[in-house]
């Protein structure tokens, strides 16, 4: 099924088959543990944040992209294998042909019981391309803002395993965030004890 839930923003839950859902578990795992590992990114106004982050691509440096960690490690290649899932989505989610920009860029964000991410705006990449979003694991609550303000207007959508989300046109600025993720919700058998979620976006930048 897809259910749109704000113009441009399209939520396909269970799009993933299983053996997809844990291939890509696999896949994390191994990009996590390369050379640029994964980081918990200093907020902007303090603090640390809680969601674990690794970049292919480009890194999220944070707040912009670059091609190294801010200790000089070269960040990972953008695995083809995500620009194809990545096209093939907004494909499935609009149900036309993609001719934007080539997705060249991933985060990966991963979920302890404990991690949140606050309100905010995905303004960094310099193209109009969708963001695509993919959730495994255990369950979490997605709150999808306004392009005005990170406070009400929202709307709260259960993101679960296996869910594809995508979000462009004039969604593609909306305020959006994490309030909680639901601690022991995944599938046994998909042998992850928290939440990944796969952002596949397209810088807009070039070397
Ligand atoms: C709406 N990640 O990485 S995914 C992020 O579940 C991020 O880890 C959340 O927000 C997560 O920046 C939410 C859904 C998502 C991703 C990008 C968006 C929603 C978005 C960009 C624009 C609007
Ligand atoms: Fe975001």
């Amino acid at each position: 099924p897809t259910v749109p839930v704000a113009p441009g923003a399209v939520h396909l839950p269970g799009w993933l088959t299983p053996d997809t859902q844990a291939d890509l578990v696999r896949r994390c795992r191994e990009w996590a543990s390369g050379p640029a590992g994964t980081r918990r990114h200093p907020m902007p106004r303090g603090g640390v944040m809680s969601v674990s982050m690794t970049s292919l691509g480009w890194q999220w440096a944070p707040y912009s992209y670059s091609r190294t960690l801010p200790d000089g490690t070269p960040v990972q290649p953008f695995p083809d294998l995500l620009g194809d899932l990545a096209r093939r989505a907004v494909e499935a989610a609009y149900e036309a042909p993609y001719e934007g920009d080539p997705y060249d860029v991933a985060l990966v964000n991963f979920y302890d019981a404990d991690a949140r991410m606050g309100m905010h705006q995905d303004r960094d990449e310099r193209s109009p391309a969708p963001v695509v979003s993919l959730s495994l694991g255990d369950s979490c609550v997605f709150r999808f803002g306004n392009t005005e303000t990170r406070t009400r207007p929202y709307t709260d959508v259960e993101l679960r395993s296996g869910d594809l989300f995508v979000f462009g046109g004039p969604s593609r600025l909306a305020y959006h965030g994490v309030p909680r993720t639901r601690p022991g919700t995944a599938d046994p058998a998909l042998g992850l004890n928290g939440r990944l979620n796969i952002t596949i976006r397209a810088s807009g930048l070039r070397d």
